[in-house]
């Protein structure tokens, strides 16, 4: 008897859990570029480029090692699914007995492939994901009895665990966060290394024209296409950044530059969520340019944090919570996403520059993701599930599971403060702070009233007034009411009615 083994387009690992007893001689292996995963959301045309190529350098990867693999490529035609290709494959060999997929990273593929495997009577071995350094249950168990879940805690026991940046049970250099060290903003003089380049070969070629053909209505453009799409090109590019980027990551991490989409961030989220790079070995790879000097620990520790404490976290988050997760909504949002979400055609200079980075490039650093428009959302009141369709269509990193957390829970406080122990909710002066947007702007981000003024300053009050008695007992936020109610009423009915005039304008 024979398995299915069924390997997802995020899922490109050939240590992956599906595959860890694999017989090339009886078993097989299925990946498709399926319609219905396409075109569910509106993806940006460069995240399906990416996958498909990925998938198909993977699969070819796969089959020089001999792998028996049935590869599906993209067919304009809703009818082929996960589900007509399995009953086709079952029919045609009928050794197959049981399915066996790693488990996919959003919960609705995990109840489809349950579907599938009742409606076609055939077993179904779901498998934990062995790309991630905890596991489900251990989340659920650090989870259990506690009032709070904050990251920070959970991440120090991750380094425990691993025993990455440890002198015996202590955090090297004596803290385990150097976060407060982590806010500068580059001077005029800094140089920013090029973002590293991998060009198109023939498969990735093939792959671009067929996206153009095919998704011309979809988000972003096809344009500069440089993503790595194999594992080795996706090793230069985690090398390129230790070399390169890793020693000033931790002190411009938090700062935005116009025109300076890459920053000294590392681009690898790309490659992580689909399995081309896999994390414990992004993380040894900083520890040991700390250990040899070459990085700062500020650097090295607040990159670490992101991957073995942020994103672990993050995942799990997401199965701790769901399915109720997908439907919350504490502070009652019910705006729509503002259409210059999908053109970046706003007088907001920096809403401008991060959307048109997105359309540009399907990436966007983490501080413009959630305080430039993660921020305007969660000023605004913007409903929940449109600003998870928008982040989960519009970067090439992003699937249900680490999208939605980071934006139910982090921008949008919609999970009433589970990620997020305060919403990330700013005026003008923080991003004026972090970025140099506000010089090219049509607004001033100093004045707080009137059609000139940055719309942030009175958005962000109007957002405490709407939100009172939803917030004003946080402890974190509750020194923010007490200045608003130190505000006389003529301050806090312009605060009113400037954000009335400029919501209704969206
Ligand atoms: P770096 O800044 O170099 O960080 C290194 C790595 O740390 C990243 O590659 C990523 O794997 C991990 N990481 C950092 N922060 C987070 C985080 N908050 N959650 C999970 N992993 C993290 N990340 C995604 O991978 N996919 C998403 O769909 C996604 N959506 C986001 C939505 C919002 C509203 C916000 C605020 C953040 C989101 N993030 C998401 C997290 C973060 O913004 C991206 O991981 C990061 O910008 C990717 O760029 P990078 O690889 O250059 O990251
Ligand atoms: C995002 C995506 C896209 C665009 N296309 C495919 C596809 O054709 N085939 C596939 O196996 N996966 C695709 N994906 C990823 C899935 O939609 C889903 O997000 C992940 O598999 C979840 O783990
Ligand atoms: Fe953004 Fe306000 Fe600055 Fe303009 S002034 S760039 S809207 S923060």
């Amino acid at each position: 008897m024979s398995k299915l083994v069924i390997v997802l387009g995020d899922q490109l690992n050939k240590n992956i859990s599906s595959l860890s007893d694999f017989n090339k001689e009886s078993d097989q292996v299925l990946m498709a570029e399926i319609y219905q995963e396409a075109k569910y959301a509106n993806h940006h045309k460069k995240k399906i480029a990416f996958l498909f190529s990925a998938m198909r350098h993977f699969n070819n990867e796969l089959l020089e090692d001999e792998f028996p693999v049935y590869y599906h490529c993209y067919q304009n035609d809703d009818s082929i699914s996960f589900e007509s290709l399995i009953k086709e494959l079952i029919s045609f060999n009928k050794n197959i007995n049981q399915l066996v997929i790693t488990k996919p990273g959003e919960y609705r593929l995990v109840e489809e492939f349950k579907d599938i495997s009742s409606r076609l009577k055939i077993s179904l071995d779901i498998r934990q994901d062995n790309r991630f350094l905890s596991t489900e249950n251990e989340f659920f168990n650090w989870a259990s009895n506690r009032k709070e879940l904050r990251m920070e805690f959970f991440y120090r026991e991750m380094r425990k665990k691993y025993d990455v940046l440890m002198d015996k049970d202590h955090p090297i250099g004596g803290k385990w966060n150097y976060d407060s060290e982590n806010r500068k903003f580059p001077s005029k003089k800094q140089d920013f290394p090029n973002v590293f380049k991998i060009s198109s070969d023939p498969v990735t070629m093939d792959v671009l024209s067929l996206v153009e053909q095919e998704f011309p209505e979809h988000f972003g453009s096809l344009d500069n296409f440089h993503f790595a799409t194999t594992r080795s090109e996706a090793l230069l590019i985690l090398d390129d950044f230790i070399e390169n980027r890793l020693d000033n990551f931790g002190d411009f991490q938090d700062a935005m530059v116009e025109n300076e989409p890459w920053m000294f961030h590392s681009h690898i989220s790309f490659y992580l969520n689909s399995g081309l790079l896999l994390p414990l070995e992004c993380i040894q790879k900083a520890e040991k340019a700390y250990f040899e000097k070459k990085c700062s620990l500020n650097s090295v520790e607040g990159f670490i944090r992101q991957i073995l404490g942020w994103r672990e976290y993050i995942r799990g988050i997401y199965w701790l919570k769901m399915p109720d997760y997908k439907n919350l909504n504490y502070l009652i949002a019910k705006r729509a996403l503002p259409s210059f979400f999908w053109s970046g055609d706003t007088k907001l200079n920096c809403l401008h520059h991060c959307i048109d980075e997105t359309y540009q490039n399907a990436y966007a650093h983490h501080i413009q993701r959630l305080m430039v428009l993660g921020n305007f959302l969660l000023l605004c009141g913007v409903n929940p599930d449109e600003v998870n369709h928008w982040y989960l269509s519009v970067y090439a990193d992003a699937y249900e599971w680490v999208e939605m957390p980071n934006v139910t829970g982090m921008i949008l406080y919609a999970d009433g403060g589970v990620v997020a122990s305060k919403p990330y909710a700013s005026g003008g002066s923080y991003i004026n702070k972090m970025s140099n947007y506000c010089s090219n702007c049509s607004y001033q981000v100093n004045e707080k009233n009137g059609d000139s003024a940055c719309p942030f300053n009175y958005l962000f009050w109007d957002f405490l007034a709407r939100n009172k008695d939803k917030l004003e007992s946080n402890n974190r936020i509750s020194m923010m009411y007490r200045t608003y109610e130190k505000m006389s009423d003529d301050k806090k009915k312009l605060i009113t009615e400037d954000a009335k005039k400029f919501l209704n304008s969206l």
